[in-house]
C-alpha cells in the first residue's frame, strides 16, 4: 500500500497510526504541502484526488480519499486489533468522538482554511492561532467531558483499548500544540494523549519520525 501524505497533516497522521497499530506495510508517498511547492495542486496528484487533500492511499488498483474511510477500510481487511471494538452501541460512541474530531474541529484549522484567512482577511499568525485556538477549544471542551465519562483507565477515549477515536485525538493534540493552544483545561485528554503518545505505533507515526519532517541541522 501507499500513503500519499504530509509529515505535519493531521488527517495523514490518523491513518499512519492505524497502518502502524494493524501491522500493514505502507510506503510512503511524500506531498509537499508547503505554498511553494502545493503538490496537492499539481495535475498529477488531482488526478488521484479531484478535491486536492491529503491522505490518499492506493491498495493495488485501488485509490482511496478521506482519512475515515480509509481507516475504515483497513478495519474491514485487517480486522486485529479492533480499532472499533464492542458492540454496535460502543461503535456509535467510537465513531461520535472520532467524527467530532474529524468532521467539526480539524477542518477549521485545514490549511486553505487558514490561507484563506491570511489572504481575505489579512489575518496575521496570532489572529490564526487565535481562529485555530478558538474552534479547538471548543472542540476540545465537549470532547474532555465525554472522555472523563466513557473512557475505563485514563489511558483512553472509550473503554481500555486503542479505538478509532484515540487514532484521531492524538493528532487533533498535535495540532492544539502547533497553533499553541492552551491544552490546560483538557486533564483528561491530555492523559490520554500521554499514554497512547507513548505507544511505538503512535510514535512511529508522529510528525517528527517521518522522512519528509525537516530535520534539525
Ligand atoms: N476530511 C479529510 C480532510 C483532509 C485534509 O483536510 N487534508 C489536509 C491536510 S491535514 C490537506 O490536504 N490540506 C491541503 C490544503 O488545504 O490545500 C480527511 O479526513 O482525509
Amino acid at each position: 500500500m501507499q500513503l500519499y501524505h504530509y509529515y505535519r497533516s493531521s488527517a495523514s497522521y490518523r491513518v499512519r497510526i492505524a497502518l502502524n497499530l494493524k501491522g500493514i506495510p505502507w510506503e510512503p508517498a511524500p506531498v509537499d504541502l508547503r505554498t511553494a511547492a502545493s503538490a496537492q495542486r499539481a495535475a498529477a496528484f488531482l488526478a488521484l484526488n479531484p478535491q486536492g487533500l491529503i491522505p490518499v492511499l492506493t491498495d493495488g488498483a485501488l485509490t482511496l480519499t478521506q482519512s475515515v474511510a480509509i481507516i475504515e477500510y483497513l478495519e474491514e481487511r485487517y480486522p486485529q486489533p479492533p480499532l472499533l471494538p464492542g458492540n454496535a452501541a460502543d461503535r456509535a460512541q467510537i465513531r461520535s468522538l472520532a467524527l467530532a474530531v474529524a468532521c467539526d474541529i480539524h477542518p477549521l484549522q485545514n490549511l486553505r482554511v487558514l490561507n484563506y484567512l491570511r489572504s481575505t482577511f489579512a489575518a496575521d499568525e496570532n489572529a490564526v492561532n487565535a481562529w485555530a485556538g478558538e474552534w479547538i477549544g471548543a472542540g476540545f471542551r465537549a470532547l474532555e467531558e465525554r472522555a472523563r465519562r466513557l473512557s475505563g483507565d485514563g489511558r483512553h477515549m472509550l473503554g481500555g483499548s486503542v479505538t478509532l477515536a484515540d487514532v484521531c485525538l492524538v493528532p487533533q493534540m498535535y495540532n492544539a500544540r502547533r497553533f499553541k493552544c492552551d491544552v490546560g483545561a483538557f486533564p483528561t485528554l491530555r492523559a490520554i494523549c500521554a499514554h497512547l503518545e507513548s505507544l511505538p505505533a503512535f510514535a512511529r507515526a508522529a510528525p517528527e519520525a517521518q522522512p519528509d519532517a525537516p530535520r534539525a541541522q
